[in-house]
């Protein structure tokens, strides 16, 4: 799928699905990314920092497939060189990775590229590269195990990008079941929730639920 298509995926579901293979009860990333996938995720994100490249490779392969499979965009987060080497629809960056530009260089005009953002300062930023970027990560919403360093900027921060975002946003971190109306509330129509989906005892089950608050 081309750029274009692949945000028509990020926009047509509420859930953006990413992996967390630690924090999956013993499952695999495939495993559980088919549960989201029936589920009805449509953009999903490979988010493994710490195993090798060879293992982030032939994973992604495997994932690659599957996405197709279900007409579902693919993602990578920060690997550029993984993203061209598998054929996936697009980027993750972080504020401390490759800066925006050097990634679209990289990538060329038909891939999708998404960037984490923790502030306005960071969301003035982005709309500045809107062009350049397709959409943003706003968060931690709250604080998460997932991502420990990261200190939570609260719903403020959702109501500031509904608010002034020129691109669409995903809000992201501390996200659960329990508190998911309060953040669609904040005025996000796109939410990640990581550890709450993959360590789910039933993945599309809980991947529905969540969905039926958002819509
Ligand atoms: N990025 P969970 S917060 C991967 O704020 C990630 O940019 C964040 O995991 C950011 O849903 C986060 O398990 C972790 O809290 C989200």
């Amino acid at each position: 799928m081309n750029r274009q298509e692949a945000m028509e995926c990020f926009k047509s579901f509420p859930i953006y699905g990413i992996t967390a293979e630690a924090m999956s009860a013993g499952r695999s990333n495939a495993e559980v990314v088919e549960a989201m996938l029936k589920a009805g995720v449509r953009f999903v994100q490979y988010r493994e920092k710490e195993k090798s490249g060879l293992e982030r490779y032939r994973e992604c392969l495997q994932l690659r497939e599957l996405t197709r499979k279900y007409g579902a965009a693919f993602l990578i987060d920060d690997f550029v060189d993984l993203a061209l080497a598998v054929d996936a629809d697009g980027v993750h960056i972080g504020q401390e990775d490759l800066p925006p530009q050097a990634v679209r260089k990289l990538l060329g005009p038909d891939k999708v590229i998404g960037w984490s953002t923790h502030g306005p300062e960071q969301l003035q930023a982005a709309n500045a590269l809107a062009g350049v970027i397709d959409y943003i990560g706003t968060g931690p919403v709250y604080a998460t195990q997932t991502k420990k360093t990261a200190v939570p900027v609260g719903l403020e921060y959702v109501r500031y990008a509904r608010e002034n975002s020129l691109l669409p946003f995903t809000a992201i971190g501390g996200i659960k079941e329990h508190n998911l109306q309060l953040v669609r509330e904040a005025g996000a129509d796109i939410v990640c929730v990581v550890s709450e989906v993959t360590g789910a005892e039933d993945v599309a089950a809980k991947v529905r639920a969540l969905a039926d608050i958002m819509a």
